[in-house]
């Protein structure tokens, strides 16, 4: 768990291998978090998501991460939250499973996430929070080979939210 940090942050401007866009079926850019990457990242990252086809929900792709100060940006689709009835926390778990296996994939060490699917998807935070932090904890129960996992929260509800998903752990652990 100690592997686990939650901080407010802009997380292009973060030095780890691999940062966590949240991106939409075209991988083709969008607004949010998504939009704030490839600003960042500049062109090239929109050059290099053209040559994919897209990405189904709940999975994860990875490019080169070209002007950010990450190696490698992982691409990962959020479900749309309509009621929580259509599948969305199998998908949403999916999206933070994928990333971290691809991210130990590509030898990452250190990673960050955004808040999959909290923006314009409409996830509600405190249940994507608890989500992302038991998918975190339970992959590196089983893996050594992640120093760091971080997740990068824009704004007090976040970050909020996911202190207390992660203190919930703690306490259970
Ligand atoms: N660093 C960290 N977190 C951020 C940043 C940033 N620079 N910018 C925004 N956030 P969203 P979604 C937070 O809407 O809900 C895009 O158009 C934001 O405050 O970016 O998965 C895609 O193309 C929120 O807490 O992603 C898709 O169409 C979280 O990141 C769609 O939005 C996620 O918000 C995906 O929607």
């Amino acid at each position: 768990m100690h592997r686990i940090e939650v901080m407010q942050a802009d997380i292009v401007t973060l030095r780890v291998d691999a940062i966590v866009n949240a991106a939409n079926t075209s991988l083709l850019g969008g607004g949010g978090v998504d939009g704030a990457i490839h600003r960042a990242a500049g062109p090239e990252l929109l050059a290099e998501c053209r040559t994919l086809g897209g990405c189904p929900t709940g999975q994860a792709r990875i490019t080169k991460a070209y002007r950010l100060p990450a190696k490698h940006v992982i691409h990962t689709v959020g479900p749309i939250y309509r009621d929580g009835r259509h599948d969305e926390p199998t998908l949403l778990a999916s999206c933070y499973r994928q990333s971290l296996a691809l991210a130990v994939e590509y030898q990452s060490r250190t990673i960050a996430f955004p808040a999959i699917s909290c923006g314009v998807y409409g996830y509600p935070i405190p249940d994507a929070a608890r989500i992302a932090i038991r998918e975190t904890a339970d992959f590196l129960a089983g893996e050594a080979n992640l120093d760091r996992v971080v997740f990068a929260c824009f704004g007090t509800e976040v970050l909020s939210a996911f202190q207390t998903a992660l203190d919930e752990r703690r306490q259970s652990d």
